[in-house]
């Protein structure tokens, strides 16, 4: 079927009570607020993290300005002196692996006095949900000095990505542990992750209590934990300094959704720039290299798609997943490539159950397709936000419409689940989740565009 005709056939909204689905969305979340900040699910990850936090925070702007801007300044609050923000900030209760005792932080100068929190990042999406929060914001004076106090966070916050996370000049951002993709067990990991071979001594001492939270079908493997602490403690060894890092991590990838969000978070902040009169250039012309280099270097023209970078093995990853298409979602492709990219994120859809149009992490025709095991194939909320925002940049406002009614359809009749059955749509992962109910209150609140293309 074709890009065009498979747009044709999606039938018009038909919204039922999304009043309705907005109020329990606020419920999540005010079940999940710890008086400081949203845990993403209350018992699976009781800390705060940094994406979800900034979903969240979208997703209360329209709704609670005042939740959503606390929501982003404590995120802040433990932004790293050089400008890292952490992936996680820990709240002081509940129990996660790992939690600061194994990250040990402090060992680090930059880490900050009074909060605890992780050693690595998340992608960069916090511009967009600075300005998305600014723009939706009712009182205005409340958001001017909101952003006031946010811009030079955020400024750093780039700043550390350009500085620490490019080499050799580039203009791509990369990743040093499968964390920090937000898609942890993704094959796109693979590759990197199989070079690292461990024996019995080389593997920390840690104990899981994700699998005794929730099914270990629907989890990362022990052999991909037994990695994951392993990085951690390489990071921990060396006080978490970036240049040895970057010197010596065996794993380095530069990923393409990771790279897409940044392009779309410079256009933001230096719109963010412009409002409080400041010199947007640098972050327009950060953005622009990194929309460029992604063209360049990422692109995969014999599949139509655009590829991870593997650093360390020097060469494209051979894995490829429905997030490839990504760049659509800051209008990085122009012209016929961005009509191939758009027929290939179409052919990616798959009908979840009776739930309508989705897309899955993985392509359900891949050797390595699993309906349950987390970033292996299930369908998450921010994947379908990402592309109903593409579809919505590129004029197909039917396919934006429907992975948007999906989303809405899945939530209410699973809840708001961490990911959900692609071929099922059953709920699966953590339940009450946070992340979900923002990006849906998001999309019941009909924006279906990324910040550049909207209207004020
Ligand atoms: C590790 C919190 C996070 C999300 C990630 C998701 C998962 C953590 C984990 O949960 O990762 O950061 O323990 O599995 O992959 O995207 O931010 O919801």
């Amino acid at each position: 079927m074709s890009y065009a005709e498979l747009g044709a056939q999606v039938p018009g909204d038909s919204v039922e009570d999304d009043a309705r689905l907005a109020q329990l969305a606020l419920d999540v979340l005010e079940q999940n607020w710890l008086g400081h900040a949203t845990r993403p699910s209350p018992r699976l990850y009781p800390h705060q993290w940094s994406w979800d936090s900034a979903c969240i925070a979208i997703g209360y702007s329209t709704w609670n300005q005042e939740r959503a801007q606390t929501e982003l300044r404590s995120l802040f609050a433990a932004q790293w002196a050089d400008g890292l923000l952490p992936h996680i900030v820990f709240s002081g209760e509940g129990s996660y692996f790992p939690g600061p005792e194994f990250w040990q932080t402090e060992r680090s100068p930059n880490a900050p006095d009074g909060h605890r929190t992780s050693g690595i990042v998340q992608p960069p999406i916090h511009s967009s949900a600075v300005l998305r929060v600014y723009r939706n914001a009712a009182d205005r004076e409340c958001a001017a000095v909101f952003l006031e106090e946010l811009y030079p966070k955020l400024v750093a916050w780039h700043d550390y990505l350009y500085r620490e996370r490019t080499r050799n000049g580039g203009a791509l951002a990369e990743i040093w542990h499968p964390w920090e993709s937000g898609m942890d067990n993704s094959p796109l990991w693979d590759g990197a992750l199989d070079r690292i071979v461990l024996a019995p001594a080389d593997v920390p001492e840690y104990e899981r209590v994700d699998v005794r939270l929730t099914d270990a079908d629907e989890r990362p493997t022990d052999a991909e934990y037994d990695r994951y602490a392993y990085l951690v403690q390489l990071f921990r060894d060396v006080d978490y300094a970036p240049e040895q890092i970057r010197a010596t991590c065996p794993f380095a990838i530069r990923p393409v959704l990771f790279n897409a969000l940044l392009v779309q978070a410079g256009r933001d902040l230096a719109t963010i720039a412009r409002e409080l009169g400041r010199d947007p250039g640098p972050f327009e012309a950060q953005a622009e290299r990194t929309a460029a280099a992604l063209d360049a270097e990422l692109w995969d023209e014999e599949h139509g798609i655009y590829v991870d970078y593997d650093v360390c093995g020097d060469g494209p990853v051979a894995a490829r997943c429905p997030v490839g298409f990504a760049p659509l979602y800051a209008g990085v492709p122009a012209a016929a490539r961005a009509e191939r990219a758009l027929e290939g994120l179409a052919a990616s859809l798959v009908r979840a159950g009776d739930h309508g149009w989705a897309v899955p992490s993985l392509s359900t025709d891949d050797p390595g397709f699993d309906p349950q095991r987390y970033w292996r194939g299930p369908v998450w909320p921010i994947v379908h936000w990402v592309f109903s925002q593409a579809f919505a940049r590129y004029g197909n406002a039917a396919l934006s419409g429907a992975l948007r009614r999906t989303m809405i359809d899945l939530c209410r009749s699973g809840g708001f689940c961490e990911h959900y059955n692609p071929r099922t749509g059953r709920g699966q992962g953590g339940e009450q989740f946070a992340w979900t109910a923002g990006l849906v209150l998001d999309i019941l609140d009909g924006r279906g565009t990324p910040n550049d293309e909207r209207r004020e």
